[in-house]
């Protein structure tokens, strides 16, 4: 299928979901993201490994709210409204509730978004408040948030917007469905962070759907990684106090747990763990090296890949894509503590000249 601009996710890829002519599209026209082949970074691996590898980042940052959440929220909110929902709700690591409030600010229905307070980049809390959503921030962490946004979905017949809902699921294939339009086929490994498990599934499942599709013809191996102070998956239990600078993927207890695991091996991937100071060099790599300012948490994936490299565990040629989950602007704080702040000087001529001769 060809990359049509401008359209919906829901309209260019209509046939693989469960949407009919009853179903009123709410849409920012989410999707139709860049693949960008990262060649400075596969010569820094090379130089490093000796393996030249084939790298594409799948630039999520770019959709409307500044997250891959928006290719599940499109799918979410216009099954809701089919459904007569009088109102979304999510707890939220800060994502989910930008992409729920703005998707539910363009349906017209109201919205609430549970999160842990202090937890969240403050982009996201902006764009939140901004949409109009009633935010609640907890004294507790994401997970503690989840188990009551359950209950009161149950409670109260609210439609719960998280990635338990399968709308979400459906809607975030999408992302699989496109590198395998872009690349003609379906790369060799997947990238991918691991917070709530929910985008790994999503992709496994889009993949498979293509190749029976006969729209591809080989199947990814998935390669999840999880912050190493929130890796539930990785230690193979609940992370009761997750710690991670990557406020995104500090969770410790995934919704999807086991289908990531079913992802993993179905795939014969991985999942592992990646430490705060990997996830900041490879966010630093990436803006620095390829012109793609992600958040922290998406640079969980390609701190996966320096990993996996550095080990020589890639076959040599193998073909690669990588996740990059959300914008840097997100959390523009967390870029300054770890950049540096500007060169500070007098507005004189003489002395910007100098900084700017220097080698
Ligand atoms: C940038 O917003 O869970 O493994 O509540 O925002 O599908 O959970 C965010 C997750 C990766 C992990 N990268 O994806 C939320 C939330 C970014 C994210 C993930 C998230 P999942």
């Amino acid at each position: 299928m060809q990359a049509v601009a401008n359209q919906p996710l829901i309209e260019r890829y209509r046939r693989f979901l469960p949407v009919s002519e009853r179903t009123p599209v709410i849409t920012l026209k989410e999707g139709s993201t860049p693949l960008i082949r990262a060649r400075r970074l596969e010569h820094r691996l090379e130089e490093e490994a000796g393996v030249r590898l084939e790298v594409h980042l799948k630039v999520e940052g770019a959709n409307p709210t500044g997250s891959f959440k928006d290719r599940g929220m499109t799918m979410a909110l216009s099954k809701a409204v089919e459904e007569g929902t009088e109102g979304v709700i999510c707890a939220s690591t800060g994502n989910t509730s930008a992409s729920a409030a703005a998707y539910a600010a363009k349906a017209g229905v109201p919205c609430f978004v549970v999160i842990p307070d202090g937890n969240i980049a403050m982009g996201k809390l902006a764009q939140a408040v901004m949409h109009g959503a009633r935010v609640l921030a907890i004294r507790g962490n994401f997970d503690r948030a989840l188990e009551m946004v359950v209950r009161i979905s149950e409670r109260i017949g609210m439609t719960l917007v998280n990635s338990l809902n399968p709308y979400r699921i459906d809607g975030q294939k999408s992302a699989a469905w496109e590198i395998a339009d872009d690349l003609g086929d379906a790369p060799d490994y997947h990238f991918i962070p691991v917070g709530n498990a929910g985008n790994i599934t999503a992709y496994w499942a889009g993949y498979r759907i293509y190749r029976e599709a006969g729209l591809s013809r080989s199947l990814p191996k998935m390669m999840g990684f999880q912050a190493a102070g929130a890796a539930p998956i990785v230690e193979g239990a609940p992370v009761a106090d997750p710690k991670t600078i990557a406020t995104a993927i500090k969770i410790g207890n995934p919704a999807s747990w086991k289908k990531a695991v079913a992802a993993r091996d179905e795939s014969g991937g991985v999942i592992e763990k990646v430490t705060d100071d990997e996830i900041l060099e490879a966010y630093r790599l990436l803006a620095a090296l390829e012109g793609v300012f992600c958040e922290p948490a998406s640079a969980a994936s390609v701190a996966g890949l320096l990993k996996l490299s550095r080990a020589r565990r890639l076959a040599a040629g193998a073909r690669l894509a990588c996740t990059l989950t959300g914008h840097g602007l997100k959390d523009p704080e967390r870029a300054i503590t770890f950049a540096g702040e500007p060169v500070r000087l007098e507005a004189d001529f003489d002395a910007v000249l100098k900084e700017v001769a220097r080698p």
